[in-house]
C-alpha cells in the first residue's frame, strides 16, 4: 500500500504564524504530529509519504503513486480538509480520515471511505485487520481512551524538519478541569494520561539525533495535570538529559495554578521550559463561573502571571469576550488586564460554540447557534447570539484588537514583560537564520514599518537594561507585526 499522509492549510490566523514565519523562512509553525502519530502505526510494509500542505504542494505526481490518502485536520481546516478530499477522491485514492474535526462531525464528509476516530491506538488496529480482510467499516469509534503508554515514537523523519519553527512532542492527553466551551475533556477525557519518562527521553533523543535543536513544542492539554509525575519523574530526567546538550528549549499549555508552586516552576525552568501557553480567558469571576472556569476563580491573576515570568517562563495568553456576563465594560477590563500582566502573546477571540462541547449544548437548547464554529477566533461574530448585541460585540471586539495590537500598547507590555523575565538558561542556538531575521526586521519594521519609533525604543532599551533578552525583544517585535497584519485582513 502506497499512502499519503496529509494535512491541509491553516488559514492565515493568529496561530499560523505565517507574518512572523516570514523572517526566518521557514514555512509552518510545527510539523503534524498526529500523522506522524499514525504513520508509525501502519504495516512497516506500507509505503509513506508526508504532504502538509502549509510546507509543500500536493502534486499530480503524488496523487498518481497513492493508493490511499490518509487525512488528519482540525475545525480549523475544514474548508481545506474538503478541497484535498476531493482532489484525492477525483484521482480514485481510498480516503481515510481521523483527527479532531472528524472525530467532531464526520457525518459532514461524505466523500471519505473511512473514518478512523478518536485516538488512534484503538481505532487504527480494527480498521487495518477488516481492511486487510477485505471488509473494512466506514466509521471505527471508540468510547475508551487508550493508555498512552501504548502510543510509539512519532516518524518525524517523514517531515522535512527544516521548514518549521517548531516541533511537538506530546507527554500527556487530558486535562482535570472542565471549561464548558473546550473539546478537550470531551475528546481525550478529565484523567491525564502520561506517557513514561523513558518513551519521552526516546522522542527527544529520535528530534536530537536528527539534528534538531530548535523550540519543541510538549502539546499536552495540561502539562501540569499530573504534578506528581513530573515533579519525581519527568523533570529530574529532563534536566539530567540536558546535560552535555544544546538548544531545544521547550513551550507548553499550562493551567494557571502553576503559579501556586513554587518547585514546579523552579523543576520546568531548570529542564528547559521557557514559555507557558495559559487560559486566562477573563478577569471576570462572573464570566469565569458561567464558563465552569473554575481554577482561575477569586485570584489575582496579574501577580499569577508576573509569578511565572519572574521564574523564567513567559506566558502567553488565550482570551474570551462574549461570554452571556460580558457587557461592554468587558473589552476596558480585558485590556487593562492583559497591558498590566504584560502577557505580549494575548490571543483574545469571540466565544465560539464548538460541537461536542456542553457549550455547545446548552446553545441548541436555547435556540441561540449561528452556522458552526470555524475554529479561527480572530474573525468577527463568533456562532452564537449574545446577551450583548451583536454589533456591540464586534465592535467592542475590534476597538479590543486596534488597541492591544497598536504599536505603542503592544510594545509597552513588551518592555513590562521584558522588566519581570528572568531570562531562561537554555536558548535555541543563534544561527545564521536568526540573524538574517533580525536584518529583515531593522528593515521591515524598523525603516518601512508603521512600529519604527517603538521597534527603535525597544532595540536600545533591551540591549542597555536586558542584553540578554535581546534575541527575545526581536522576536516578539517581529509577532507583534504577523498579529496586527492578522487583526487587519481579519477585522474590517
Ligand atoms: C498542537 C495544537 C495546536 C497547534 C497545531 C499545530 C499543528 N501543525 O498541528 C496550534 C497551536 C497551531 C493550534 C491551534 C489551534 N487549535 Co489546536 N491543538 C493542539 C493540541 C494541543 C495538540 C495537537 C496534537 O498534536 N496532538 C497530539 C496528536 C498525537 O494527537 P492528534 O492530532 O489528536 O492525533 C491522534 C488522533 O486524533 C488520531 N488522528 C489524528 N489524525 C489522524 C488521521 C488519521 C488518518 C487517523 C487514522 C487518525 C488520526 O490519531 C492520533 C493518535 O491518537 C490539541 C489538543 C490535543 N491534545 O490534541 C489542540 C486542538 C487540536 N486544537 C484545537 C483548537 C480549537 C485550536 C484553535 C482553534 C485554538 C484557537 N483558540 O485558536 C487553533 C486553530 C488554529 C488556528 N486558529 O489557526 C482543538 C480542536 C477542536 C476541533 N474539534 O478541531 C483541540 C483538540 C484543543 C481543544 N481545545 O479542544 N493547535
Ligand atoms: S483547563 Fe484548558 S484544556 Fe482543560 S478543560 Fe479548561 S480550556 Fe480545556
Amino acid at each position: 500500500m502506497k499512502v499519503l499522509l496529509l494535512y491541509p492549510e491553516f488559514p492565515d490566523t493568529f496561530w499560523s504564524f505565517k507574518h512572523a514565519l516570514q523572517f526566518i523562512r521557514k514555512k509552518a509553525s510545527m510539523p503534524p504530529l498526529g500523522l506522524l502519530t499514525v504513520a508509525a502505526m501502519l504495516p512497516p510494509t506500507w509505503e509513506l509519504r508526508l504532504v502538509d500542505l502549509n510546507v509543500d504542494k500536493l502534486t499530480d505526481d503524488d496523487l498518481a503513486w497513492a493508493d490511499c490518502a490518509m487525512i488528519s485536520a482540525m475545525v480549523v481546516q475544514r474548508e481545506p480538509a474538503r478541497r484535498v478530499i476531493s482532489r484525492c477522491k477525483l484521482a480514485g485514492l481510498l480516503v481515510v480520515a481521523g483527527g479532531p474535526l472528524f472525530t467532531i462531525e464526520h457525518e459532514q464528509f461524505a466523500e471519505v471511505d473511512h473514518f478512523v476516530l478518536n485516538e488512534a491506538e484503538l481505532t487504527l488496529p480494527p480498521f487495518l485487520a477488516d481492511l486487510a480482510a477485505g471488509g473494512a467499516q466506514r466509521v471505527y469509534t471508540s468510547a475508551e481512551y487508550p493508555d498512552v503508554r501504548l502510543s510509539p515514537t512519532p516518524l518525524w523523519h517523514l517531515a522535512n524538519l527544516k521548514q518549521y519553527a517548531t516541533t511537538a512532542l506530546q507527554f500527556s492527553r487530558g486535562c482535570p478541569f472542565d471549561c464548558d466551551f473546550c473539546n478537550v475533556t470531551m475528546l481525550l477525557g478529565h484523567r491525564p494520561r502520561v506517557k513514561t519518562t523513558a518513551q519521552v527521553l526516546a522522542e527527544l533523543d529520535g528530534l536530537y539525533n536528527l539534528g534538531w535543536r530548535e523550540r519543541v513544542f510538549f502539546v499536552d492539554d495540561n502539562f501540569i495535570g499530573n504534578k506528581r509525575v513530573l515533579k519525581e519523574d519527568l523533570l529530574p530526567a529532563l534536566i539530567a538529559w540536558r546535560r552535555g546538550k544544546t538548544g531545544m528549549p521547550f513551550n507548553t499549555e499550562v493551567s494557571i495554578n502553576l503559579a501556586d508552586d513554587a518547585e514546579l516552576l523552579q523543576l520546568m525552568s531548570d529542564a528547559g521550559f521557557d514559555t507557558v501557553f495559559v487560559g486566562i480567558e477573563t478577569p471576570d469571576d462572573a464570566s469565569l463561573a458561567e464558563c465552569s472556569k473554575k481554577q482561575n476563580i477569586k485570584r489575582d491573576m496579574v501577580e499569577d502571571v508576573k509569578r511565572i515570568q519572574r521564574a523564567g517562563l513567559e506566558v502567553q495568553g488565550g482570551f474570551i469576550v462574549g461570554f452571556d456576563n460580558d457587557t461592554p465594560a468587558i473589552f476596558r477590563s480585558q485590556i487593562d488586564f492583559i497591558q498590566r500582566s504584560g502577557i505580549a502573546t494575548a490571543m483574545v477571540g469571540i466565544l465560539q460554540a464548538m460541537p461536542g462541547t456542553r457549550l455547545y449544548e446548552r446553545m441548541e437548547r436555547e435556540g441561540r447557534l449561528l452556522g458552526s464554529a470555524s475554529g479561527d477566533n480572530v474573525e468577527n461574530g463568533g456562532n452564537i447570539i449574545p446577551t450583548m448585541s451583536l454589533d456591540a460585540l464586534n465592535t467592542g471586539y475590534k476597538a479590543l484588537l486596534d488597541h492591544l495590537y497598536a504599536p505603542t500598547q503592544y510594545y509597552a507590555r513588551v518592555r513590562t514583560f521584558l522588566r519581570e523575565y528572568r531570562p531562561p538558561k537554555i536558548t535555541a542556538p543563534l544561527d545564521i537564520a536568526h540573524s538574517m531575521a533580525l536584518f529583515r526586521s531593522i528593515l521591515h519594521l524598523g525603516i518601512l514599518g508603521e512600529e519604527r519609533r517603538q521597534y527603535w525604543q525597544l532595540f536600545g532599551w533591551t540591549l542597555f537594561r536586558r542584553p540578554r533578552l535581546f534575541p527575545l525583544a526581536i522576536t516578539l517585535a517581529i509577532y507583534g507585526y504577523h498579529f496586527r497584519q492578522v487583526c487587519v485582513l481579519h477585522i474590517t
